[in-house]
């Protein structure tokens, strides 16, 4: 190792050790892994197509993978090596692999379960590809301007990104706009516009380097760079048009992930990563020998979402117009290959294009879906429609040409059969089924939480980190107080780390013997961080009160970005920002509260937050959080939720007990039901003097002294709409707040719910999702060969 470092360093960066940056160590560092990675990926991409084994296709707009080094050095088990070699060359592994900047081709949740998945799929030995999109910028970074977000764009790539090896063979045409022509029926699609997508390969080792996958991400090329003949016209626009087009293709990650913004460039660029996946795919399965029809014996599509549900359209478009099936036989086919994931059931989340837009990008596909739909309805008379008022709807459309459609936790699966899709639900009673979502523990355990897994694996083994079933042998050590105290100590130097951090980056001092209570994730109101920052608020002025009355001290830690184009969350930011000012400088409540907001919360951060926190704050209106993943990460790492019965919140707690979970707030029925009362809010906060407290202090300016009508906006939302009923769940949640405290008085015991957290998160290992995916929806298996040498 110490000679490749060093080899690498010399041939591949031209630098010699004594003159070699941190930036130059990492790149030889990352270079020599790489090496290895490949002696294990090479030999996978050969036996999977050799034995023609069939693969899983995973088409995700986003992939979130954040920072790539220490993932791969500890699936390769060098991580010891590395750090050796690197110590006899008088540098630091930890300040090294701190120096590399995260891949954040993503927004949150749904980006982060396909990074989990395509570890979960190396690890399983299951042939897989992840296709998406390389970005130029990856999601913006925030900074707080006197307490307001502000983004700065993301500029991952102007490093070095050495993981990746370009591909300038693997190319595809993808087209754009124009007309359609139809002679003897047949189809003849004269396009606009094209551009070239080409391919960047990601190996993706799973774990001891048993099995390699790829992730691969197209970038646009324009197929002329330069139109001379334009040029020498005079013509300078349209000289360049081609490289613009294709350059603006995959400049940047859309940064909205709820409201959907209805853009022709978004649309575009949905259409350009999965018209290329497919032709790749095809491609694929062709240069074996194989007959199209076969297809689906070979090729398991899945779509992350609605943002790839172009596929359906275009596959059938290839195999119609290229293959020249019959319309109907390639429905069927298309149909066979393709599962759809559904992650949201918020109205405003759901993929709708205008008919006209969508004709004028995509011609020929529209007439597509318009034959989909036709023989939707011939079959179904009077189902629900693909296109409607004027709308291409993306879900149904999805949904039609999926031969599965799964939902992502439990509750989420019975309200997408009961709301967004009751009608198809009832006309195809098969087809939805719940995978709930997990993550893998060898990133959100194992690498993360060195301390807790060290005490683990010393205890029970490492089994665990293939089989996270294994630490349900955790579970009679709940009575163990020598166990338990070193479970506690683990927790304890993951809390003095972070408020190291704390103290180094935000000047601010916590102290690691108080709660560590933590909400991170995009700011939403249907996650309601509002909520959080309001109870705050109570916790405050009843601690101003009685001082001495034997408070828990309380860390409250926020993370996350609001979508730039949205109000309301960064209200909210500006909110928590200013009450943590004014918290912050108490000197009554020093010791007893602190409110903790770090900018430009990403899987970094996340990384040190979660095995720091006793509290996990999983607060969402019921109904609205399909699953959630932080909150199994959370639980994982020994803390304690507080929530609601929402999304995977529910498995959770019929997991680890509901003795060991803190449970409020309003079920989704009570929620729905609830809605129907007029002057809900008011009600509420006329029965409650704490919030109505609450709300004048910010009324008044108590958080803004400069600014007292900030947020008079804010809180009159509340007592008019309050559609997230964060005042009908708030005196519950303040009241459950106070049991968490009182709970935590007691540290023996508190040990013991946080190590039954622990011991019972078997389930939520991604390992297990991925194994559900393949069963019920791919019909896949791990290669044998894999799955022996895991036994
Ligand atoms: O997907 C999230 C859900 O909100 C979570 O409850 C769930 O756990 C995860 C994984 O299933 N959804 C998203 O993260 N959605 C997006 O990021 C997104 C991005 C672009 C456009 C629309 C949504």
């Amino acid at each position: 190792m110490k000679n490749d470092i060093l080899r690498h360093l010399r041939y591949g960066l031209g630098k010699d050790a004594a003159h070699s940056s941190t930036y130059d160590w990492r790149m030889a560092l990352s270079r020599a892994l790489r090496d290895r990675m490949v002696d294990h990926w090479i030999p996978s991409t050969q036996a999977a197509y050799k034995s023609k084994s069939k693969r899983v296709y995973y088409l995700s707009m986003e992939f979130l993978i954040g920072r790539l080094v220490e993932d791969m050095a500890s699936n390769l088990g060098l991580v010891d090596e590395a750090r050796a070699a690197l110590s006899d060359l008088g540098q630091d592994y930890d300040l090294i692999v701190k120096d590399e900047p995260d891949a954040a081709l993503g927004n949150g949740g749904l980006g982060r379960l396909a990074a989990c998945f395509m570890d979960s799929l190396a690890t399983l030995g299951i042939p897989a590809m992840g296709y998406g999109i390389r970005y130029e910028h990856g999601l913006f970074e925030q900074d707080f301007v006197e307490g307001q977000q502000v983004e700065r764009p993301e500029t991952w790539l102007q490093q070095d990104h050495i993981w990746e090896f370009e591909r300038p063979e693997v190319e595809y045409r993808i087209t754009f706009g124009g007309h359609v022509e139809h002679h003897h029926d047949k189809a003849h699609w004269h396009p606009g516009e094209t551009v070239l997508a080409t391919a960047y390969d990601t190996p993706v080792i799973g774990w001891k380097g048993r099995w390699g996958n790829t992730l691969r991400l197209w970038a646009a090329q324009p197929v002329k760079v330069f139109d001379l003949a334009s040029f020498n016209r005079g013509d300078y626009l349209s000289a360049s048009r081609s490289e613009a087009l294709a350059r603006t293709i995959c400049r940047v990650l859309y940064p909205d992930d709820t409201t959907e913004t209805g853009k022709e460039l978004r649309l575009k660029q949905e259409y350009f990563f999965t018209s290329a996946s497919i032709q790749d795919l095809i491609r694929r399965f062709m240069s074996d020998g194989g007959d199209i029809r076969n297809l689906p014996d070979a090729a398991a599509i899945q779509l992350n979402d609605t943002h790839p549900a172009i596929a359906g359209p275009e596959l059938i478009r290839l195999l119609v117009d290229d293959h020249g099936l019959k319309m109907d036989e390639a429905m069927a086919l298309a149909r066979r290959c393709l599962g759809y994931t559904n992650h949201t059931l918020l109205p405003e989340a759901l993929e709708r294009w205008p008919e006209w837009l969508f004709g004028r990008v995509l011609p020929r596909h529209l007439e597509i879906v318009r034959e989909i739909e036709d023989d939707h309805q011939r079959r179904f008379p009077g189902s629900p429609r693909i296109l409607e008022h004027g709308n291409v709807c993306m879900g149904e459309l999805a949904f039609i040409m999926a031969h599965k459609v799964n939902g992502v936790s439990a509750l989420h699966t019975e309200l997408v059969k009961q709301t967004v899709f009751a009608d198809l639900h009832k006309l195809h009673p098969q087809r939805i089924v719940n995978e709930t979502n997990g993550i893998t523990q060898r990133r959100w355990l194992k690498t993360c939480n060195p301390a807790l897994s060290t005490l683990i694996t010393g205890q029970i083994g490492d089994g665990w980190i293939t089989d996270l079933d294994e630490l349900a042998k955790l579970k009679p050590l709940s009575g163990d107080a020598q166990f338990k105290d070193a479970f506690m100590a683990a927790k304890r130097s993951n809390k003095e780390r972070l408020s190291n951090w704390v103290k180094a980056e935000m000047g601010i001092d916590i102290d690691p013997a108080a709660m560590f209570d933590v909400q991170i994730k995009r700011i939403h109101e249907y996650k309601r961080q509002h909520m959080n920052i309001l109870e705050t608020i109570a916790l405050w002025n009843e601690m101003k009160a009685r001082p001495d009355a034997g408070w828990t001290p309380r860390v409250k830690i926020f993370g996350g970005k609001a979508a730039p184009g949205y109000y309301v969350a960064k209200e909210i930011i500006h909110l928590i920002n200013d009450v943590a000012a004014t918290i912050n400088n108490d000197p009554v409540t020093k010791d007893l509260l602190k409110v903790v907001y770090p900018p430009n919360y990403n899987v970094t951060m996340a990384e040190m937050l979660i095995p720091a926190a006793d509290l996990s704050e999983q607060i969402s209106t019921a109904g609205k959080e399909a699953s959630g993943t932080g909150n199994m990460k959370f639980a994982l790492n020994g803390a304690l939720t507080i929530g609601t019965l929402d999304g995977a919140n529910v498995e959770i707690r019929e997991h680890v007990g509901a003795e060991n979970f803190f449970l409020f707030g309003l079920t989704a029925d009570e929620v729905m039901e609830r809605r129907t009362h007029p002057g809900y809010a008011r009600a509420a906060i006329d029965a409650s003097p704490r919030m109505q407290r609450i709300f004048g202090q910010i009324v008044e300016g108590r958080f803004s002294p400069q600014d007292p009508s900030r947020y008079h906006g804010l809180v009159g939302t509340f007592y008019d709409s309050d559609y997230f009923l964060v005042t009908c769940d708030f005196d519950s949640y303040y009241d459950t707040q106070r049991r968490a405290d009182e709970a935590f008085k007691n540290e023996r015991n508190w040990a013991a719910m946080a190590l039954t957290n622990t011991a019972s998160m078997g389930f939520f290992s991604s390992d297990r999702t991925i194994k559900g995916y393949a069963k019920d929806i791919w019909h896949v298996g791990p290669r044998p060969d894999v799955a022996e040498a895991a036994e």
